[in-house]
């Protein structure tokens, strides 16, 4: 099922014919409104009238997300404020955060691939969706809900928060998808259980998670206890918001980035080369039809990778893996680099652990020390002391076994870890501070 057959299915030399007129209406829109491009393109010799070929793209400056900050908050539009209808901004945990502008055109265009991206998830007209992303100024809800209204659903604008009445709604209204951070699902599912609501009673029938890195163990344990359908969304507010990138739900593997809009990149996060086709690295992605705040070669932070290979769905656009996280999360423990959703992993298949967790990162003189908290389920929390040390070792040993980073692991009493109505908090690394 599509939602734009014409364009999910476009063949490749239409689609990249395409893709190429649009970039070069964007690069001429950029070099002509916005200063910073046209100084950057001025210092590396570059007019867009250069840009002859998809490949050339590779001779374009990258935008960072200093750039952006620099540029704060609206130095990057390259629309007059008279065509901005709606300002989102992503929270940013350090210094400003960045703020971007949308046109009408922008929002239709949103509204259209998140709709595709409903679809492409297995959601339809008719649908009752529960959008508990948060509304605001991240761009989780009004996205969603949006694109949800396009593709003519029902959408519940319920936002994040107050999980017992939303428990309480999704069953009353009988909502069949569900929006949110997978993080959030999980909490949901335990306060279900503590209401005595039993998912499996309930019409949800599709999950869509993203926001913030999961893992693929995480994925079967929410399909367990939500019983739905699980699928990962992708986006980030710089480029658009959600429905950069989303699964299908015939394939589950991989997400189709709409790249009609979008042109990715892979490159290896230390020299800025480009990556070959498979391998993973920073995702880099440009927008070409943008018209508040077109980025070219915007460094995403997000490590994955990128394959052309046809999908049994019929979709041709290209699909990017499940994000292994931020290249700024990556821990370094002793020399070992490691991503919390590896961790995660490991976790989530150990029997008697539940899926919350927090990582501490120390460091003890010159030795950096991390402690792996983890929640014991109810009945073995009680349990004998041996049998709790047995656990602890066993979460110790398999860290080591399959990520080889030494990590002590604490064990906590259920429900003692914060749990997240939005983006989940999984690290704290003390040697920042
Ligand atoms: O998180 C947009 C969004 C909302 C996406 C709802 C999906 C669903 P930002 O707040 O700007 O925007 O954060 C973007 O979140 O660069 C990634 O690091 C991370 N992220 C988003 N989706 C995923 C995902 C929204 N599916 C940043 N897997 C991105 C892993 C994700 N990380």
């Amino acid at each position: 099922m599509f939602f734009n057959e014409e364009f999910e299915t476009l063949p490749r030399p239409a689609l990249e014919a395409l893709q190429f007129k649009r970039l070069q209406a964007t690069l001429d829109r950029v070099y002509a409104n916005v200063p910073f491009y046209k100084t950057s393109f001025d210092a590396a010799g570059i007019t867009p009238s250069v840009i002859t070929g998809l490949e050339d793209l590779q001779k374009l400056p990258f935008t960072s997300k200093q750039n952006m900050r620099d540029s704060y908050p609206y130095g990057l539009f390259a629309a007059p404020m008279e065509e901005i209808v709606r300002i989102h901004a992503s929270s940013g945990t350090t210094g400003k955060p960045t703020v971007v502008g949308y046109t009408q055109k922008d929002i239709a265009t949103w509204s259209e691939l998140m709709a595709r991206s409903f679809v492409a998830a297995g959601a339809h007209k008719g649908d009752i969706i529960h959008n508990a992303y948060g509304y605001g100024l991240f761009t989780g809800g009004l996205g969603a809900h949006y694109g949800a209204e396009r593709l003519g659903a029902s959408v519940i604008p319920i936002s994040g928060g107050n999980t017992k009445r939303q428990i309480m709604i999704m069953r009353d209204f009988g909502s069949t998808v569900l929006t949110c951070t997978p993080s959030y699902s999980l909490f949901m599912a335990e306060e279900a259980l503590a209401e005595g609501i039993d998912f499996k009673k309930l019409k949800l029938r599709v999950g869509i998670f993203g926001a913030e890195p999961w893992s693929e163990e995480m994925r079967t344990e929410i399909e367990a206890k939500l019983n739905l359908s699980a699928i990962d969304i992708y986006g980030l507010s710089e480029i658009m918001g959600p429905g950069v990138a989303i699964e299908c739900i015939e394939a589950k593997r991989g997400l189709h980035i709409w790249e009609d809009h979008f042109i990715p990149e892979i490159i290896n996060p230390e020299t800025g080369e480009r990556m070959p086709e498979g391998e993973r690295g920073e995702l880099v992605i440009t927008t070409i039809t943008k018209q508040g705040i077109p980025l070219i070669r915007y460094r995403t932070r997000d490590i994955t990778s990128l394959t052309y290979e046809p999908c049994v769905c019929g979709r041709t656009h290209a699909r990017i893996t499940r994000m292994s996280g931020r290249s700024d999360d990556m821990l370094i423990i002793r020399g070992v680099n490691v991503f919390p959703s590896q961790i995660e992993a490991v976790l989530v298949g150990i029997e008697g652990i539940e899926p919350h967790y927090m990582l501490i990162v120390d460091r003890e003189g010159t030795l950096d020390t991390l402690t792996v908290q983890v929640e014991v389920s109810g009945q073995l929390f009680s349990d004998e002391i041996k049998v709790l040390q047995a656990l602890s070792r066993r979460v110790e040993k398999e860290i080591k076994d399959m990520l080889g980073v030494t990590c002590r692991a604490k064990l906590v009493e259920p429900k003692t870890i914060q749990r997240s109505e939005g983006k989940a908090q999984r690290v704290i690394d003390n040697r920042k501070l």
